[in-house]
């Protein structure tokens, strides 16, 4: 098992996750400010802002905003070469149309990436992580709307020559194919900035899962997204030859239940729709012809993709394939089988893994099958596994110790399966696991589902004083990368 010499080891978060701080030093409210926290059963609920008392916990996270040195100097500690962080959107334009950039905002990331490389960490960073101004859904109707395909750039254009210098890894769109997933329209609200009036007007709460969504407007937006993404990466290209500008695509690992060919086929074309669909796209320039069958059959109309855009499709594709891998599923033609939760995705329950608290079925094997289909498929495109972790309940000892072998275990066999893939030949440059440091989390905004080797004390009754403390696994992680992932 050898990883290579300078392979990019280090940690994940996203700015709406961590930050808190919202409305500081000119932030404007962005998707994950308007949504509050649900628990192991419940998703997060959206709730227009006509209840001061409920709790947002993006509203405060865990104040990265203020705590950015001190965690970073805990990754250092850990041996982190690479920190990858997302840009709140809101920090730099808080009503996302406003003629010139927030300063405080530009100058904030400016702190954040000094303080990275006092300690030699290349910040890799996420031009959007489900951080759409909120002003942008209901002012344009996010990317359904092409107007926000300029704002985008522009604002994507405002980061490359802000950060020239201190930045060259880059990602657009986090887990881009979230739009594609069938979890009702939490993949159009956080992936694409759309929720239909009716929702955005209720007086009540509304679980993501049940928002309203509408597949032509779905398609029609993520392929403006598709178009922003590419001009970016043109443009970035263009400020700095030397950036590395990759995609980000959410892998949900997809088998057939059983051998039934039927199964196998249907595997098969969800594996297409909703893993291979967007890489396809941002690797290769061109939509594949397997899309077309679906549209037809779910009665899209593909003319929104025009000539033009075609051509900036061509010109703007990625230098790397990143991917977020936590997970793998089952898919089945048969009615009566077991369903589990998962990542963005319902699936039909593997007999043989096991499954954290929340249904997230554990399959490190997944890793290296997916990382070498990704290196068949993309033969020249460096790739990144740029999220994986285990979201568990963590509990503090007497003496302030917190022991986390659970989470020891699901990694080991991760980062094991990483080196048997590069062994078979994998261009895998780099692995961030997902958050480092305990935060919100994004599908059900809980801080009780901690993914960290850092704990932090913040709880979602909004109690806490935010200090942070060292689990076990931070020694582990440590010792892994010391040893470029031999001693694990
Ligand atoms: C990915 C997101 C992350 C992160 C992670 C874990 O889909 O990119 O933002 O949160 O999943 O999910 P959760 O926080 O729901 O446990």
């Amino acid at each position: 098992m050898s990883f290579p010499k300078d392979f990019l080891w280090g940690g994940a978060v996203a700015a709406n996750q961590c930050e808190g701080a919202y409305l500081e030093d000119g932030k404007g409210l962005s998707v994950p400010d308007m949504l509050l926290g649900g628990d192991v059963n419940t998703p997060r609920t959206f709730l227009p802002k006509t209840d001061e008392t409920a709790f947002y916990p993006s509203h405060e996270a865990i104040d990265f905003y203020h705590h950015y040195a001190e965690d970073i100097k805990l990754f250092a500690e850990m041996g982190f070469n690479t920190f990858r962080l997302s840009i709140n959107w809101g920090r730099i334009f808080p009503n996302g149309d406003d003629e010139e950039p927030n300063e405080e905002g530009l100058a904030f990331y400016d702190r954040v990436f000094d303080e990275c490389e006092k300690y030699g960490i290349q910040p890799l960073v996420t031009l959007c992580h489900y951080e759409i101004p909120w002003a942008i859904v209901t002012k344009y109707g996010g990317f359904s709307n092409r107007k926000v395909i300029d704002l985008f750039v522009k604002y994507a254009v405002t980061c490359f020559k802000r950060y020239k210098h201190k930045v060259k890894y880059w990602l657009t769109f986090n887990e881009i194919n979230i739009a594609c997933m069938d979890e009702g329209g939490i993949g159009n609200l956080y992936g694409l900035g759309i929720m239909e009036d009716e929702d955005i007007n209720a007086d009540h709460r509304i679980p993501l899962t049940e928002l309203k969504s509408n597949p032509q407007r779905t398609f029609e937006a993520l392929h403006n997204e598709f178009v922003a993404s590419a001009l970016a990466v043109k443009a970035g290209h263009e400020i700095n030859p030397d950036f590395v500008i990759g995609n980000m695509i959410a892998h949900v690992t997809v088998y057939p239940l059983t051998p039934n060919p039927k199964d196998v086929l249907a595997a098969f074309d969800e594996d297409n729709l909703k893993n291979n669909f967007c890489g396809d796209i941002q690797v290769r320039g061109e939509y594949p012809k397997y899309i077309f069958r679906y549209f037809k059959e779910n009665g899209i109309d593909p003319s929104f993709i025009t000539e033009e855009d075609k051509k900036i499709l061509k010109e703007g594709t990625v230098d790397m394939y990143t991917f977020s891998y936590y997970q793998s599923g089952c898919v089945t033609t048969g009615e009566d089988a077991e369903m589990t939760q998962g990542n963005l995705l319902k699936s039909a329950k593997n007999p043989y893994l096991k499954a954290s608290d929340w249904g997230w079925q554990i399959d490190p094997d997944g890793l290296r099958y997916t990382i070498d289909k990704l290196r068949d498929r993309y033969p020249h495109t460096p790739l990144m596994v740029v999220e994986n972790g285990f979201g568990a309940f963590d509990t503090v000892e007497e003496d302030g110790s917190i022991h986390d072998p659970y989470r020891i275990d699901y990694f080991r066999p991760h980062i094991k399966a990483m080196g048997e893939a590069i062994d078979d030949g994998a261009p895998l440059i780099g692995y961030t696991t997902w958050g480092p440091i305990d935060l919100v989390s994004a599908g059900t905004g809980q801080y009780a589902k901690r993914y960290g080797f850092i704990y932090v004390d913040r709880h979602d009754d909004g109690t806490g004083d935010f200090s942070r403390k060292k689990k076990d696994s931070f020694d582990w992680y440590k010792k892994v990368i010391a040893s470029n992932g031999e001693d694990i």
